[in-house]
């Protein structure tokens, strides 16, 4: 996901020159003259409730990362619908301040891992502190990533299984290979496919409702 950032920053914290000097060059992101209309979600029992967020919540505890992924495509209106859904999440002042770049040829999703591996061998040697090196050391995870190749889809910002890989430093190099503006950030890498089939995952345990509730 790339997002503009620009505008919704302090003036200190802006890269680019502030755009706010002629205010009647201003106009909101939505119209002014936006009417209300009913907003009427199907009304729940307390028990509909509870039968619905326990099998969301079955549904998100089964979900996992993975880093080895299958080589086989998705139909491309899954990943229309993927785009969709995440295009739902809410933003400030609705301005949708968001760009999702997709990329599914071999040559720039082998672009893309170039760059990335050559950021992440200096990440790992260099940047990344010693701590955070140490709990990665479960993951086995290294530079080369594979995965980036073998994913049919690079979503640059999910339903099937994804990866959340967040590529310290990439952004400046990824923006200038798919040609987005300087207004615009990396937020997020996602590898989207189906999983490999010998893929395994860590036999990780979440935490449990008391170890990330607090009652204030
Ligand atoms: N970006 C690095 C390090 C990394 C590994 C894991 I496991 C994370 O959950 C987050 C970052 C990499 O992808 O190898």
């Amino acid at each position: 996901m790339c997002q503009n950032v620009n505008w919704q920053l302090l003036p200190e914290e802006r890269e680019f020159p502030d755009e706010d000097d002629d205010p009647d060059l201003l106009v909101p992101a939505i119209a002014e003259d936006t009417p209300q209309v009913p907003y009427q979600p199907p009304k729940r029992s307390d028990y509909e409730l509870l039968q619905r967020s326990q099998e969301y919540y079955e549904l998100m505890a089964k979900r996992r990362t993975v880093r080895s992924f299958s080589q086989e495509t998705i139909p491309q209106e899954v990943l229309d619908n993927i785009i969709r859904t995440a295009g739902t999440a809410p933003s400030g002042a609705h301005t949708e301040p968001w760009t999702f770049v997709v990329v599914q040829d071999k040559e720039t999703k082998e672009a893309i891992r170039y760059i990335v591996e050559e950021e992440e061998e200096l990440n790992y040697t260099m940047r990344m502190s010693r701590q955070w090196v140490t709990d990665l050391k479960p993951f086995a995870t290294k530079p080369v990533k594979p995965y980036l190749t073998d994913a049919p889809v690079l979503l640059l910002y999910c339903g099937l299984v994804a990866l959340t890989s967040t590529p310290l430093n990439c952004s400046a190099r990824l923006r200038d290979l798919l040609s987005r503006p300087a207004t615009e950030r990396l937020e997020l890498l996602l590898p989207i496919g189906r999983p490999h089939e010998d893929c395994t995952v860590p036999d990780l345990q979440r935490k449990a409702l008391d170890e990330i509730i607090v009652r204030a």
